[in-house]
């Protein structure tokens, strides 16, 4: 968890480090606002915000081409916003509103784009999984390079459905990056209770897959291991895992009392280890951005959230009608 903090120093461009700090910025001020919603009671049933992950999910968009898919767990607001989902529609949602990805009756973890093939938000720990393989077998049989990130956490990790896909996967070579978001807690059991076999990422050896850990809160790390990831699936020599270190800030979702671990131990990675802070520090020591332009970048990116917030809160809720819509059977 605290492994040493990177040297503030990278050959990445000015240009490539100021895209990251703005979409992660407007991951973390997104669940920000998300969290004050769900406490003004503007925000309904559960939600798992993203904050102190963000890198991962940008770093990984960064190493994807048009095409690529994803597919995620219920922590999923950051996963759609990398995606180029719009915001206003991801917290119209958030809301219930009628203008939300769902039309305000999914919510928080059923939201989905075809147009920025974001394919959920699963609330079943570990069900992305077969389903992401599924993704990637159909690329495969489609004869395309597109790949699959298929995103999980160290919890569900443990889910036996997770090696049932790894198997398959590895038999026919399927493109999917298996992406373990290992923020050290499912709910409030930390991986030191519910493991012996710690290192998450080497369990795919069992398979015959390749694999490493990353530090998921360098944007940078998580880049290039992306793109190493990424480019072996595209060439047939998929799939692959990538374990990412990370750590979230907040509770597990909004009702949690936190009990499982101290404050001083989220205190300490906020301060040593913060994936935004570690990318200003790049640009600042490096001269690539004064802190007026980091600031110019602080206020667009606030306008679009509480613009994101306004648009809900002056979107309708669905009509009654809307209740026998859009249903399965
Ligand atoms: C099959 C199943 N079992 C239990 C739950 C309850 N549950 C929801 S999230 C969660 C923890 C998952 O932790 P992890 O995979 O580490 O993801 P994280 O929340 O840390 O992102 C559990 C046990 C569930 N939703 N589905
Ligand atoms: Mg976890």
């Amino acid at each position: 968890m605290a492994k040493p903090k990177s040297p503030p120093k990278s050959n990445a461009s000015a240009e490539e480090l100021l895209k990251y700090y703005r979409e992660m910025l407007l991951i973390r001020r997104f669940e920000e606002k998300a969290g004050q919603l769900y406490g003004m009671g503007l925000i309904g049933g559960f939600c798992h915000l993203y904050i102190g992950q963000e890198a991962v999910v940008v770093g990984l968009e960064a190493a994807a081409k048009e095409g690529d898919k994803r597919i995620t767990s219920y922590r999923d607001h950051g996963h759609m916003l990398a995606s180029g989902m719009d915001p206003n529609g991801v917290m119209a949602e958030l809301t219930g509103r009628r203008d939300g990805y769902s039309k305000g009756k999914g919510g928080s973890m059923h939201m989905f784009s075809k147009e920025k093939h974001f394919y959920g938000g699963h609330g079943i720990v570990g069900a992305q999984v077969p389903l992401g393989t599924g993704l990637a077998f159909a690329d495969k049989y489609n004869g395309n390079d597109n790949v699959t990130f298929t995103y999980f956490g160290d919890g569900a990790a443990n889910q036996g459905q997770v090696y049932e896909s790894y198997n398959m996967a590895q038999l026919w070579n399927l493109p999917v990056v298996y992406v373990i978001e290992n923020n050290h807690y499912a709910m409030g059991t930390s991986t030191k209770r519910s493991t012996k076999s710690p290192s998450l990422w080497e369990r795919g050896a069992a398979y015959g897959m390749k694999g490493e850990e990353v530090d998921g809160m360098d944007v940078l790390a998580v880049k290039a291991a992306g793109e190493k990831a990424v480019a072996a699936c595209r060439a047939g020599d998929g799939p692959y895992i990538l374990e990412m270190m990370t750590y979230r800030y907040r509770g597990h979702s909004m009702s949690d009392p936190a009990k499982y671990r101290t404050r001083e131990e989220v205190q300490k990675v906020r301060e040593t280890r913060d994936p935004i802070e570690h990318v200003r520090e790049l640009l600042t020591t490096g001269k690539l951005a004064s802190d007026e332009d980091l600031k110019a970048i602080d206020k667009e990116i606030k306008a679009i959230v509480n613009d994101s917030a306004e648009f809900s809160k002056n979107s309708p809720e669905p009509d009654l009608s809307e209740l026998w819509t859009d249903v399965y059977v």
